[in-house]
């Protein structure tokens, strides 16, 4: 009956509006854009189309750029996979939710748990939903959310892909294999693409594309889990990096932690660029960094191609993201866990179609937080009520430089802030220290100006964008420790 019901709507809303576009609302489902939404993890700048270093090699991510817009200050709500996906799939602010931590549950948070994740939002909208890979986090998908919103997951929604410790190897890996997560190197030279747990996930997406027998509309989430350590690819991606010609990050400064608080070291203290340096691997590693992201783009480029062969091209949303961004030595750190340019800055790309203009950018702040409200918009589904922090990036899409907020927000821990405008990244610790950057005159955030009597206003207009609040009432959150971003201490 009550399909009946719907479909009757649907047939008669179609006779008053006739038919509708892409990106428009539509009440029938079957006239919804399909969404493919393609998941990156650890990928930082370093690539040819935010252009945060000259060493990569990534075609296919220009030419998705060169389909619809990128948003080239874009951020994350956490620095970490675990709340920053938290707040994706949530469309809920770290610090409105208390989830500040990897080691933060998402399902035993009751803000979290209690909201309409972005997959399930999607299923109560008629969407079949599908998923492969690393979607949320833990790389084992179903210890989080146990397939909450989705019809289908890859393999199972109990079973994982094979763990990249499964991997064969020629030689011995320089910090010694998986357990320490933080290898790198190529795999032995029998091992393909096809074997890497990436190529796995981006073999399913693709073929689920081009079978054809998806039920529009539909989502399918394929998620990557390279360039994070541990960073294991075929030979021929360290092929493409000669490790003679592997230059050292252009923003590395010896004195660069000098006119920074301490507060930061207390976010993560990260001993592993010191291991690094010292065993001289620091080349090895930025040479595998770029491998696996170069292993990435193939993979972008094999989904996004595959969509463009299949019978969706014409009616498909494409999203791609990364959690988070990566130091590669820059302020000491081989990491993320910080609130810096090169941590938070993120890749963020829409194809949309009838809405995106193809080779467009956009500078404007904004956030990771704002993909659910976006992606609510353009398919004209009502976002659940009261849920949404982030803000529809529809109007910068059709104007990119349409008026929009002065900051966007990235949290790592408590009270430890991150704002980034168009010109000027400020920092806030949970001990009040402060740092300040004009990335007009300093890309690389190399002078903090936050004691500079000529920068108060400046700093005063950010401060006033801070969350007021901090401390969830009935959430139990722990605060961000000195090692590895874990606990140190639990409080409440
Ligand atoms: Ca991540
Ligand atoms: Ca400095």
């Amino acid at each position: 009956m009550k399909q009946t019901s719907y479909l009757f709507l649907a047939v008669t809303l179609l006779c008053v509006i006739g038919t509708t576009s892409g990106g428009q609302s539509a009440d029938n489902p079957a006239q919804k854009p399909n969404i493919l939404f393609i998941a990156v993890d650890d990928m930082n700048d370093w690539n040819g189309v935010l252009k945060g270093n000259t060493q990569a090699k990534t075609p296919h991510l220009k030419a998705l750029a060169a389909k619809g817009i990128t948003f080239t200050n874009a951020h994350c709500a956490a620095p970490a996979c675990g709340p920053s996906r938290s707040a994706i799939m949530s469309g809920i602010l770290p610090s409105t939710s208390g989830n500040y931590i990897n080691k933060s549950s998402l399902i035993h948070n009751p803000i979290l748990n209690n909201s309409v994740l972005l997959p399930e939002f999607f299923q109560q909208n008629g969407y079949q939903v599908i998923g492969g890979g690393k979607l949320f986090h833990g790389y084992h998908f179903t210890h989080e959310v146990k397939g909450r919103g989705f019809d289908e997951y890859f393999p199972s929604k109990t079973q994982d892909l094979p763990s990249f410790a499964g991997l064969k190897f020629n030689a011995k890996l320089p910090l010694g294999g998986w357990a320490r997560q933080a290898d790198w190197g190529p795999c032995h030279p029998d091992v393909t693409v096809n074997d890497h747990p990436d190529g796995i996930t981006a073999n399913w997406a693709s073929e689920k594309l081009l079978g054809g027998e998806l039920q529009e509309p539909f989502f399918l989430g394929a998620g990557i889990f390279q360039p994070h350590l541990p960073n294991y690819a075929p030979q021929e991606y360290f092929d493409r990096f000669p490790l003679e010609e592997i230059e050292l990050p252009e923003g590395f400064r010896e004195d660069d932690l000098d006119d920074v608080p301490k507060a930061h070291s207390k976010m993560a203290h990260n001993p592993w660029l010191n291991r690094i340096r010292e065993t001289n691997q620091w080349k090895p590693a930025i040479q595998a960094y770029l491998a696996c992201t170069a292993l990435v783009d193939d993979l972008v480029g094999q989904i996004v191609g595959a969509l463009e062969e299949s019978p969706y091209a014409g009616n498909t949303i494409i999203v791609l993201w990364s959690d988070h961004g990566f130091q590669l030595g820059e302020k000491g750190r081989w990491g993320k866990y910080s609130l810096w340019e090169r941590a938070t800055r993120v890749n963020l790309m829409w194809a949309v179609p009838e809405v995106t203009t193809p080779g467009t950018t956009s500078a404007k702040p904004v956030n990771l937080l704002d993909i659910y409200p976006t992606l609510a918009s353009l398919t004209g589904c009502e976002p659940p009520e009261g849920q949404l922090e982030g803000k529809d990036l529809t109007p910068l899409m059709k104007d990119p430089e349409a008026d929009w907020d002065q900051t966007t927000l990235t949290v790592f821990g408590y009270k430890n802030y991150g704002l980034r405008s168009e010109r000027y990244r400020y920092i806030t610790y949970a001990d009040g220290t402060e740092e300040l950057y004009d990335h007009q005159s300093d890309c690389w955030e190399w002078q903090n100006l936050a004691d500079n009597p000529e920068y108060a206003q400046t700093k005063q207009m950010m401060r006033q964008e801070l969350p007021t609040h901090h401390e969830p009432d009935g959430v139990t959150y722990t605060p961000v420790g000195y090692k590895w971003g874990l606990p140190s201490k639990s409080k409440k």
